[in-house]
């Protein structure tokens, strides 16, 4: 009898530590619904994939990648029944981008409402894959999955620091892993122009490069120069080539062109394009800068409508970013172009001028079957009829879009940006203003309480922006991302009343070894010191 007794408190306590096991694996971001069973389905060699009807094979791409560096073997795709079945039922799973995933000990499938909701179902069985002792298990349990967003952004800066398109694809793939299906291109600012246009080939051999290349990016020392020319720039075929990458993992690419402001190093080859006619220089440093195109110039349009006729092609994207921030009036106060621009026009000042600027390349892309996206500076002097409206500076500009029925993306950098500080620890890397910890950030709620329902429908989603200043690596710039951008990625996805930061921190503990295998340089200083 005590020998009895005793074997069945062990089976329990095994039983038991094998299901906490598995209540605290989990998905980010956190699905709709998710019930967890105690099975698990066994992956082999002969484990087989069938692909239903319609199923684009790329959908299967990245999961065959990680499923392999895992586990050293590929999963044969199998015309007849297989034990991993994909399908795609619009009926069944009735959400845009929404998908079932089921895991038994016998079987997975995934039903898909579309390509992408079968490509999001196996980026949740990714992080659902354990591994021990050579063998490959996933977690059973029935997913039902949709996000809260159609917009889930994630944006990157790559004038200030330049990362090559190796570096761009590993990005994406981490977007796709977290269901982020918008990135936005940083394309041109002040310190570098990074796509080629082939009409202005001085955009390639001069706007591409500044003087310096900055180093000592510490906190004592951040303003060292080490005297070398830095920069360079993405050919259009290397576009096309990571616009199509993105494409089969559902990620939307927006490219920025910044106008009016933030462009030094296009004037630096055009210097006709500004108030003063030069000469400028790429910036070799970060900050705001007075010389802008100019909006009294005509031929300042005639460029950006040709920069922007080789950009179309490349993008299949309905929006383009046309930047609109920071665009200092200075130079216009005293130009006589732009005064004469002002007086012909009837506008009242330099800040409908500016409006001017963005209306006029407005109809420009509605030309072409396109819309705009700006900065929430747009705003200002009047917004573009048919502009989304990206809000920065805060919410209001978001809200204060929605009120004027304009679509509006909230970005707001006291929340999303990823260049300020996520801890206070003295080890951590010198980088952009703020401090926005992870939990500030995971518990950002988009939609505020200023608007009513109608409103809010506005309110497309959520970008969080990486800004490159002080991502003079892509380890620094990884070091920076992650693990917020898995906040963000709850942010945008899932339902607000499925949010609970501390749940998200259990799930983290399984993400980080995942990120690990992914090569991914993870912060591990993201907790708040509370003192
Ligand atoms: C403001 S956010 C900028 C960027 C800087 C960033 C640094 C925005 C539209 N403009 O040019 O890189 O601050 O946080």
């Amino acid at each position: 009898v005590f020998k009895a007794l005793f074997y069945i408190l062990c089976c329990g306590l095994f039983i038991n530590a094998a299901h906490a096991q598995i209540k605290e694996q989990g998905i980010i971001p956190q699905p709709f619904k998710i019930q967890k069973s105690s099975e698990v389905f066994t992956f082999s060699p002969k484990t087989s994939i069938s692909v239903g009807a319609g199923i684009d094979a790329n959908n299967l791409t990245f999961f065959n990648q990680y499923f392999h560096s895992l586990s050293g073997y590929s999963l044969p795709i199998s015309k007849s029944a297989a034990s991993i079945k994909l399908n795609i039922d619009s009926a069944k799973a009735i959400q845009p981008e929404g998908y079932i995933l089921s895991v038994t000990s016998k079987q997975i499938s995934i039903t898909g409402h579309d390509q992408a909701g079968v490509f999001y179902g196996l980026q949740s069985l990714i992080q659902l894959l354990r591994s021990s002792n050579g063998k490959i298990t996933a977690a059973g349990c029935v997913v039902e999955d949709y996000p809260r967003f159609a917009y889930r952004g994630m944006h990157l800066d790559v004038s200030r620091h330049f990362f090559k398109v190796d570096a761009i694809k590993k990005w994406i793939d981490l977007l796709a892993l977290y269901k982020i299906n918008t990135f936005h291109w940083h394309l041109t600012d002040d310190q570098g122009w990074r796509i080629e246009i082939k009409k202005y080939p001085l955009l390639q051999s001069i706007s591409a490069w500044r003087d310096e290349t900055i180093i000592g990016h510490k906190r004592d020392s951040p303003h060292r120069f080490d005297g070398k020319r830095y920069g360079g720039y993405y050919t259009q075929d290397e576009v096309k080539a990571v616009v199509k990458y993105a494409m089969e993992r559902h990620i939307n690419i927006i490219p920025e062109i910044e106008m009016p402001g933030h462009a030094l190093a296009a004037l630096s080859a055009y210097p006709q394009l500004g108030c003063t006619g030069g000469p400028y220089k790429a910036a070799t440093f970060w900050g705001i800068f007075d010389d802008v195109y100019c909006a009294g110039n005509e031929e300042t349009f005639t460029f950006l409508q040709n920069v922007l006729d080789e950009v179309l092609p490349l993008f299949p994207s309905k929006y383009i970013h046309i930047g609109g921030d920071e665009c200092p009036k200075t130079k216009w106060k005293t130009c006589p172009k732009c005064q004469k621009r002002i007086k012909d026009e009837h506008l009242k000042d330099e800040h409908e001028l500016q409006s001017y600027f963005i209306g006029r390349m407005e109809k420009y892309l509605n030309s072409k079957g396109r819309q705009i996206i700006g900065w929430d500076e747009i705003l200002e002097g009047g917004l573009a009829p048919g502009a989304t409206v990206m809000s920065w500076t805060g919410e209001e500009g978001g809200i204060a879009a929605a009120k004027q029925h304009h679509d509006a993306i909230m970005t707001p950098e006291k929340y999303v940006y990823l260049d300020y500080y996520q801890s206070l620890y003295p080890s951590e890397p010198l980088a952009g203003g703020g401090y926005t910890p992870l939990s500030k950030m995971y518990n950002y709620e988009p939609i505020t309480k200023e608007l009513s329902g109608d409103e809010a429908k506005y309110i497309k989603g959520v970008q969080a922006n990486a800004w490159s200043e002080y991502l003079a690596s892509i380890a620094q710039a990884e070091h920076q991302l992650f693990p917020r951008m898995l906040a963000l990625s709850e942010i945008a996805w899932t339902a607000k009343e499925n949010k609970d930061y501390n749940g998200f921190l259990k799930r983290l503990r399984y993400e980080l070894p995942l990120l690990k295998r992914l090569n991914v340089n993870t912060a591990n200083t993201f907790d708040e010191i509370t003192d």
